[in-house]
């Protein structure tokens, strides 16, 4: 899209980043046991945003027996009583959402427009849903009177941080659950603003609990006997360990993990309405999204027009200042991530793809990838199967129906896909052959509160979002 005019950027005086940040324990912001800190950091500047206490296993425990003890009286309020708080949540994200937003851009990298539009919108949905759930449980369907769990120990990703806090923790407090959460190493602070946030509601101490810190604060969460649910959204790698180390507990599991979604355009599809849909798959949050269009399959008769107009629209797309209202790409979230961007791309390239970016010209600080399109791929190739978590789209053709579902169906993950057509029956025909546990239809990544969301195989278990979010933290 072309601007007419550059509205200035968004100041980062927006919001009061500390110099350094506690963990989040039984309501107050507290020093690590053993006092290890880190560095949190900005990807689009490599400035060091904030120092932020790092919990270890001691800081786990305190954590958990917060949480236990809030357990008692938060399990035992009545549901209307629960909702209140989380209206009260909801309300202060919103109106302290320029600031969040900012703190997002920030931490993550991301887009403005998108923190702004896209996330912090999402978050106080997901808050303002659940509340309304709290006190109807007893006609949720799940029989009468189902019960929390106990304590939720939930590990979350840096790709949405406050998206993701809010699929966990807004469902865990709905339905009587007290929660213990690891942000990513990478974006710690969101969650911390949210502790705070905790605070301004006037939550009861130990009902939420946050400790910023790496994998291995997160394994130790998870080992912790005294949780009684485990919630987990990153990589297939760390979600297959977490099951293992699940595996003999009583702990119940959810895990959301990695995808390689199919973005399905068909010989009639409004070519213009395709393409917006196929930037919007895999080139939103600079395509670190486990439902990402990381696939495109495109009938072959079509093939040429379409990879035409995508490369024009490609060169409209502004790369730079994630803070600044006009840009489209920001940052990758870390010099990890790039690493591994970098390196799946080369062996694309190795492998005989075919590599394509707009012009572009990246900044000298921070960590950088322009949007790239792979053609002459197939389905033998390493960027056809694995997820790239990054902005790479892999262009594959087919001809007929049945081959485009075999294609879309040729992967180990099954969490999202897209079908672009003007036919609705071929729209449900299609759905139904995928195995995917959402499908879009003449759109993509589209999310609503009310809708669950999660994977086939190895993309995970288990449901987020919707009536379905609830049962994951409930004995029915
Ligand atoms: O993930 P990790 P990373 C995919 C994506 C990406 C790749 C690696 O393909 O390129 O994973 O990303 C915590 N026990 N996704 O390394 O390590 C960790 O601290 C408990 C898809 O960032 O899985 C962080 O909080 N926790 C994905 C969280 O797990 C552990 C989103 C995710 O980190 C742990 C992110 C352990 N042993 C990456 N080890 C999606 N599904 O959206 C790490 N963690």
């Amino acid at each position: 899209m072309a601007f007419e005019y550059a509205p200035a950027p968004e100041s980062r005086s927006v919001v009061d980043i500390a110099p350094s940040y506690g963990l989040f324990i039984d309501g107050e912001f507290t020093e690590a046991a053993d006092g290890k800190v880190f560095k949190s950091v900005s990807p689009s500047t490599e400035e060091v945003l904030s120092e932020v206490a790092q919990a270890g296993e001691a800081d786990v425990d305190r954590a958990v027996k917060a949480a236990r003890k809030a357990f008692q009286s938060w399990s035992a309020l009545p549901g209307s009583e629960r909702a209140k708080y989380l209206f009260r949540i909801a309300r202060i994200i919103q109106e302290r959402s320029r600031e969040l937003a900012v703190l997002e851009t920030l931490d993550n990298g991301k887009p403005i427009k998108e923190t702004r539009d896209a996330d912090l919108p999402l978050v106080a949905a997901h808050f303002f849903y659940y509340a309304g759930w709290a006190d109807k449980l007893d006609h949720a369907g799940f029989g009468p009177s189902p019960k929390p769990l106990g304590v939720a120990g939930q590990v979350i990703p840096w790709n949405f941080p406050l998206l993701m806090l809010a699929w966990k923790i807004a469902p865990a407090l709905a339905t009587g659950n007290t929660v213990v959460l690891k942000p990513a190493e990478t974006t710690p602070l969101s969650a911390l603003f949210f502790a705070d946030i905790c605070r301004q509601a006037g939550l009861p101490k130990g009902v939420v609990n946050i400790l910023p810190g790496y994998g291995d604060t997160g394994a130790a969460l998870v080992a912790h006997p005294d949780v009684n649910k485990v919630a987990f959204t990153g990589s297939t790698a760390v979600g297959k360990a977490i099951a293992r180390q699940v595996a003999g507990t009583d702990k119940k599991l959810t895990l959301e993990l990695g995808g390689k979604g199919a973005n399905i355009v068909f010989d009639d599809a409004p070519v213009d309405q395709a393409v917006e849909g196929i930037v919007g798959g895999i080139f939103f949050n600079q395509g670190q999204v486990c439902c990402a269009g990381s696939r495109l399959l495109v009938q072959e008769s079509i093939a040429d027009e379409l990879l035409d107009s995508l490369k024009r629209r490609l060169s409209t797309l502004r790369l730079g200042d994630p803070l600044d209202k006009n840009t489209d790409i920001g940052a990758i979230n870390s010099a990890e991530q790039l690493a591994r961007i970098t390196a799946l791309v080369e062996t694309g390239e190795a492998e005989g793809a075919e590599r394509w970016s707009p012009a572009c010209e990246l900044p000298s600080a921070g960590y950088w990838f322009a949007p790239t399109v792979f053609t002459n791929v197939t389905q033998a190739h390493t960027i056809a199967r694995d997820e790239i978590f990054g902005p790479v789209l892999s262009v594959l053709t087919f001809r007929t129906p049945d081959e485009a579902v075999a294609k879309a169906n040729n992967s180990q993950y099954g969490l999202s896909a897209g079908i672009w057509t003007e036919k609705g029956s071929r729209i449900l025909a299609v759905a139904n052959k995928l195995r995917a546990g959402v499908v879009w239809a003449n759109t993509f990544n589209k999310f609503d509160p009310t809708s669950p969301f999660g994977g086939y195989k190895e993309s995970g278990f288990g449901r987020e979002g919707g009536r379905h979010g609830l049962e994951a933290y409930l004995n029915v």
